[in-house]
């Protein structure tokens, strides 16, 4: 049996409903996180979770759960489902009401949903590199929230599948932003260069552990936003995120980065984000 958690109760998930007027399906009106979770345990889930609660904060929306309490339903859930190498996926919506733009009055519990799902890492795409698009990234002004409303990153990661590629690089005018689902760093001289936490990306929380190692190791980083230019003179691209852990960029746009192989500075980091989950979780 495959358990799920509907509104706080763990549940068999063939019996979970949610209704059609929740405001999530409607509108999109709700935030989620993505936790990755290696041996059982969950890697920098108090930070994701944060996270969640910041993203709440942010669209004037209260979570009946502290983030204590959403650690421990989550321990609950992942070994319930005996997970070991996946992830946890949770959302809050602004629950369910008549349909209308205005939050609903009074007292209307937000819906939480959350469920585990296996992923293993994908080791072989990170020892090879992996090839992206560009795209235009047509997205709102608030990418900083981990919001529901993900359209604009569904249909830049939809060009990037057709083109058989795993990520689209989003760029507004000549400045990169991110990925459509994952934060995008160039390395040039030996110096990471990685868009500023701001409201044109989110925050990841790969990103912030990886710009954490470097201040351990004295690995030289930027944060600030980069040109199209400096993306395509960069000797080493790469993509963090939840799933992918730091993910060689090989190809953009049909051009090699670089010699067309994953770079020192990327297979350093790889490694010492290994070592780093290995410390937090457990050998891998
Ligand atoms: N930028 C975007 C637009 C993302 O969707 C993600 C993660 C990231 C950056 C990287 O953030 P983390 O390092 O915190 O994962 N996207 C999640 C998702 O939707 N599925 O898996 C990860």
């Amino acid at each position: 049996m495959e358990y799920v958690i509907v509104d706080g109760e763990v549940l068999d998930r063939t019996v979970a409903k949610v209704d059609i007027e929740d405001r999530g399906y409607q509108f999109g009106d709700g935030v989620y996180e993505v936790i990755r979770v290696y041996n059982g345990k969950m890697f920098t889930g108090k930070e994701h979770l944060n996270r969640l609660v910041e993203s709440a904060e942010k669209i004037r929306m209260k979570l009946p759960f502290s983030p204590e309490e959403l650690e421990s339903k989550m321990e609950e859930l992942i070994s319930k489902n005996e997970l070991d190498t996946g992830i946890v996926y949770m959302q809050f919506t602004r629950g369910t009401s008549p349909r209308n733009h205005v939050f609903p009055a009074g007292d209307v519990a937000p819906t939480f949903v959350a469920y585990t799902r296996k992923v293993a890492r994908p080791v072989e795409s990170m020892e090879k590199g992996v090839r992206t698009i560009l795209d235009e990234d047509i997205r709102w002004l608030r990418c900083d929230i981990k919001s529901l409303n993900l359209l604009g990153n569904l249909l830049s990661k939809q060009k990037a599948a057709e083109a058989g590629c795993f990520e689209a690089i989003l760029h507004r005018g000549e400045t990169v932003t991110e990925g459509s689902h994952s934060n995008i760093s160039i390395v040039k001289d030996g110096v990471i260069i990685t868009h500023q936490a701001d409201n044109f990306i989110l925050n990841g929380i790969t990103r912030q552990k990886m710009l954490e190692i470097c201040s351990n190791e004295t690995i030289p980083f930027e944060e600030r936003a980069f040109t199209l230019d400096e993306l395509s003179s960069a000797d080493e691209v790469f993509s963090s995120g939840t799933t992918v852990e730091v993910m060689p960029i090989v190809e953009v746009d049909g051009k090699p980065v670089g010699n067309g192989k994953p770079g020192p500075v990327t297979r350093n980091l790889q490694n010492l984000f290994k070592a780093e989950i290995e410390r937090l979780c457990g050998n891998l």
